[in-house]
């Protein structure tokens, strides 16, 4: 199967549904670089299977060989250049494009500050969404609703009070990193019954205030056809919530 062709215009290889190609697509979507967008299948399409990581597409491998979106990719004169791990496409862009809408603070410290929530969240937050709907048994769910509880509390502390966006009256690389799950948190109050608590009232804010933008909004789009963008997502979800998924991303959180 061929693959998109690479011209120097950066190429944006994401799955609509993902919350990881997310990340990248808001960080692009803000910062405006002009970016070419590649819907890849992760279903085989002879079979209609998800993908085991041996059977993508050898131009897909070849630009990543994890075999995950998001991947950036681009020429420079001959050769191809290839960027995955949507934290680190992020802080690709941020070196890449031009610096008129940075997406990082200036100070080193305020820079480190925001690397480290977003550190916190990927390794912490993120596994225990996952969790909660591939886990099957009322205890293990609690548990892991248990974990996302005390996250979300601790994010609480952490937010800026006044807003907008998570650091302030900026988007930083931490609203890219943390905001794909809370478009998600719909999913996890549809299969288990779990929101936001009442003592976390800026997370609720922020979310709702980052629904709001272009620049988020641009990145909610079904395929063609077919139901609503929530609709889709939700229908997307059940394999996790019935633990009937066997693609890479819902064995690394089993
Ligand atoms: N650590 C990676 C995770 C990316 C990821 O898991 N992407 C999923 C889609 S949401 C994927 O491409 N999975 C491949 C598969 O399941 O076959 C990142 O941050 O970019």
């Amino acid at each position: 199967m061929a693959g998109p062709v690479i011209k120097e215009k950066l190429l944006f290889v994401s799955s609509w549904f993902c919350p990881f190609a997310q990340r990248t697509w808001l960080a692009l979507n803000e910062k405006r670089v002009d970016y070419e967008y590649y819907e890849m299948s992760l279903k085989d399409p002879t079979t209609n299977q998800w993908y085991q990581l041996g059977e993508k597409p050898k131009w897909f491998l070849d630009l990543n060989p994890l075999g995950k979106v998001p991947v950036l990719a681009y020429k420079e004169g001959d050769e191809t250049h290839c960027v995955y791990e949507s934290l680190i496409c992020n802080e690709f862009l941020e070196e890449y494009s031009p610096k008129e809408q940075p997406l990082l603070p200036d100070h080193p410290v305020a820079k480190a500050k925001s690397r480290i929530i977003i550190d916190s969240f990927s390794s912490k937050f993120v596994p225990l969404f996952y969790r909660i709907l591939l886990r099957q048994d009322k205890e293990s769910q609690k548990e892991a609703a248990e974990g996302m509880l005390a996250e979300l509390r601790q994010l609480e502390q952490k937010i800026d009070p006044e807003g907008p966006f998570f650091q302030g009256k900026q988007m930083t690389l931490v609203d890219c990193a943390l905001l794909p799950w809370f478009l998600r948190m719909s999913i996890l109050q549809h299969y288990r019954n779990f929101a936001i608590p009442e003592d976390c009232p800026h997370l609720v804010r922020w979310t709702q205030d980052m629904e709001q933008l272009p620049a988020v909004k641009e990145t909610q789009k079904a395929p063609e056809g077919g139901s609503s963008y929530d609709e889709q997502l939700l229908f997307h979800y059940q394999r996790y919530a019935d633990a009937s998924a066997k693609s890479t991303s819902a064995r690394d959180f089993k």
